[in-house]
């Protein structure tokens, strides 16, 4: 006779959080593009002072931090990214024998990560690499990470902007509770400074680089304090509200090949409008699909773009401000990280929390595209 089925449930055993050791802070970010600014306007004097041309805006770490809480970022390379001539992080090209930089970030995250939840890497057989930016095509860099710590079976990358945090997460736990993966690493290497425009006054200041890591596995298997997955749940809307038109297509029209709009761009305020009422609608739906209301939430770790939104999403949703202990905000240390920043909020606020503690994980980004993850503490 053919026993009733075993659904396999899947924890959360282990996370991690790595980022490169430099800092930069507003006010060392405005020293540098107000320079800029200086020396832009100074050899356009005469089309400014003809009207033929508008002379640029300086910027202020006051306005940054009021308007989206960011106080520093860390970053890959302080040296091209202040100078006021290059306005560019410097990050040589690598030889093809060595490992490549973003696949660094990963591994630095991953390690951590392993160590978290008492794994090895030959133990790992799903590896999925996610980001809002990935360096090349091919060969696929979640398959460097997975040579680099010796973890077996598949691994291939994936991209979903912000929500690269939450998209591996529902695709790892229907594998390994189909049976197909049994340990899976996802990793998020966001080297967003890269993709910035650092001469963009709207802009300049909304990203930092740094890399997450997790492991999923059977709850049946997963160490003491580990976090089980209840539900997760994505979406997706196209927009283009946030866009980075930048790939391998650029060099067939050499006209355009290195316009703006081949780094982020975004309608700032559109994008604020538009994601309070769908994330908090989206986190509401989804915690009522288990029969949960908000008041049964003990954390909310959300994606980190802008702490007002953020505020917002959190006032939508319980009528009243969160306290920093509901919703943790990771943004004044760490500025925007994409994908990487719900995984920090998760990673760096959790170790408080009781068994039968529930949390939910809640990815937002550029697509537009959503992402939630309900969470128990083991
Ligand atoms: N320094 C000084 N002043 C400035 C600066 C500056 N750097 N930049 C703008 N100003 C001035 C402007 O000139 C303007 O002045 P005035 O009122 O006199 O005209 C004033 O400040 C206000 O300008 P803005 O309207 O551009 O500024 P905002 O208050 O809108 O703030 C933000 C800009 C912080 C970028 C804001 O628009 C924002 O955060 N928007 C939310 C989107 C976001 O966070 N994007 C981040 C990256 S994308 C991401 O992570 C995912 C987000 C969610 C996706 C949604 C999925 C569903």
């Amino acid at each position: 006779m053919v026993g009733a089925m075993q659904t396999t449930t899947v924890a959360i055993s282990g996370t991690g959080v790595w980022t490169p050791p430099n800092v930069i802070t507003n006010e060392e970010l405005c020293e540098a593009f107000n320079e800029f600014v200086r020396r832009d306007n100074e050899r356009n004097a005469d089309a400014i002072a003809a009207g033929e041309r508008k002379p640029l805006a300086e910027s202020s770490a006051e306005f940054i931090e009021k308007a989206s809480g960011i106080k520093q970022r860390h970053a890959h390379d302080r040296t091209g990214l202040l100078d006021p001539d290059r306005m560019c992080p410097n990050v040589p090209d690598r030889p093809e024998d060595q490992m490549s930089v973003q696949c660094e970030y990963a591994v630095n995250a991953a390690k951590k990560t392993l160590a978290d939840a008492g794994r090895v890497g030959e133990e790992i057989d799903m590896v999925l690499l996610a980001g809002s930016n990935l360096q090349r095509p091919y060969p696929q860099i979640a398959m460097e990470v997975q040579e680099a710590i010796g973890a077996r079976g598949f691994a291939y990358d994936l991209m979903a902007g912000c929500s690269s945090a939450t998209f591996p997460i529902q695709i790892a736990c229907d594998a390994i509770r189909a049976g197909s993966a049994t340990k899976a690493l996802l990793v998020n290497p966001e080297m967003t400074t890269g993709h910035m425009n650092w001469r963009d006054r709207d802009s300049h200041f909304i990203f930092g680089d740094a890399a997450t890591a997790i492991v999923l596995e059977p709850v049946s298997e997963a160490r003491a304090g580990s976090f089980e997955i209840l539900s997760t749940r994505l979406l997706s809307k196209f927009s283009s509200n946030i866009r980075n038109n930048g790939g391998y297509l650029n060099r067939c029209d050499p006209e355009t090949q290195n316009a703006p709009d081949k780094l982020f761009h975004q309608q700032g305020r559109r994008v604020f409008k538009d994601v309070v009422p769908l994330a908090s609608r989206y986190i509401k739906d989804h915690l009522g699909s288990l029969g949960l209301t908000v008041d049964q939430i003990n954390r909310f770790w959300l994606h980190q773009a802008n702490r007002n939104m953020n505020d917002l999403i959190m006032k939508y949703l319980l009528g009243r401000h969160a306290t920093p202990e509901e919703a943790p905000l990771i943004l004044d240390t760490y500025a925007n990280t994409a994908s990487a920043g719900s995984i920090i909020a998760f990673n760096d606020h959790h170790d408080d929390l009781p068994a039968g503690a529930v949390g939910i994980l809640c990815s937002f980004g550029a697509g537009y595209s959503i992402g939630s993850v309900i969470l128990r503490r083991l």
